[in-house]
């Protein structure tokens, strides 16, 4: 009895196992692609949109919890069809504009499959929570099978993910039961969120237009990659303005 017990548990961690790295690959997959996002937009837009991004795994207790909240099976197969928040990705960005052209690159990456997007930045939550939420499906190559794997996107500004911070403790220390002044006080904060986040948003395109009509660099023969500096080959102008 003891040993069948034993083998039991062996092979319940082994699935469990395999079922929460298939999350961590996803999340290192769309991290790497994230990242790689971040360094063109920086080329391109010559500043870093990207605040911080962080990840997390759902713990197995908080899966279940959630398994529970919902009313579904508790197996893997239907965990995994069903609680789709399992991998998390949370960007800070710096402007509004940039969460779009951020979600945009994303939502067009070819192994990139868009299931869901809940815009609550048009669309803000009653209580002023506000940020944009990808489900997103990738698929996760392994060494004996491809899995699908559901992984959430979060994308919002500092000032958006500040509120959230703070409104996300005040929910949990007052055990969901937020006083109604503090409700209002909360709400009124989001509001000044939003302004702060506008009027950002148009100082940036300012300083953004300004730059670009004092831009010298574009004639310069050289190259800034990696912030290394490469000579553009003589030859190689040459070939192309003749193409020209
Ligand atoms: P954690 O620990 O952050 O993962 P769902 O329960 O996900 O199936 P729902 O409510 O439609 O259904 O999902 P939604 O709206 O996409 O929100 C999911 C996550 O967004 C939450 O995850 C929070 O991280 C965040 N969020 C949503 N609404 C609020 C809010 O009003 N305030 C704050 N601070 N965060 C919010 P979890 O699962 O709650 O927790």
């Amino acid at each position: 009895m003891e040993i069948n017990d034993d083998i039991d548990l062996k092979q319940i961690k082994t699935e469990l196992t395999r079922f929460m790295m298939s999350y961590k690959f996803a999340l290192d997959e769309v991290n790497t692609k994230i990242d790689i996002l971040k360094q063109e937009f920086h080329h391109i837009h010559d500043y870093n949109p990207i605040e911080h991004v962080k990840s997390r795994l759902k713990t197995p207790e908080s899966i279940v919890k959630k398994v529970d909240r919902k009313g579904i099976e508790l197996s893997l197969p239907s965990i995994r069809e069903n609680i789709r928040d399992i991998a998390g990705i949370r960007i800070t960005c710096s402007f509004i504009s940039d969460i779009y052209e951020l979600s945009n690159m994303l939502q067009n990456q070819k192994d990139i499959t868009v299931i869901e997007c809940k815009d609550y930045i048009k669309n803000p939550k009653p209580n002023g929570y506000k940020s944009l939420h990808l489900i997103l499906q990738i698929p996760i190559f392994m060494s004996d099978r491809v899995e699908d794997i559901y992984i959430e996107v979060q994308i919002r500004t500092i000032a958006m993910d500040f509120w959230a911070s703070l409104e996300h403790k005040i929910y949990y220390k007052y055990n969901k039961n937020i006083p109604k002044r503090l409700i209002k006080e909360l709400n009124e904060a989001a509001s000044s969120v939003s302004q702060l986040d506008e009027k950002m948003e148009s100082i940036n395109k300012e300083v953004k237009q300004f730059k670009e009509s004092n831009e010298s660099d574009s004639n310069s023969r050289e190259l800034l990659i990696n912030n290394e500096r490469f000579n553009i080959p003589h030859d190689f102008l040459t070939h192309y303005f003749k193409l020209a």
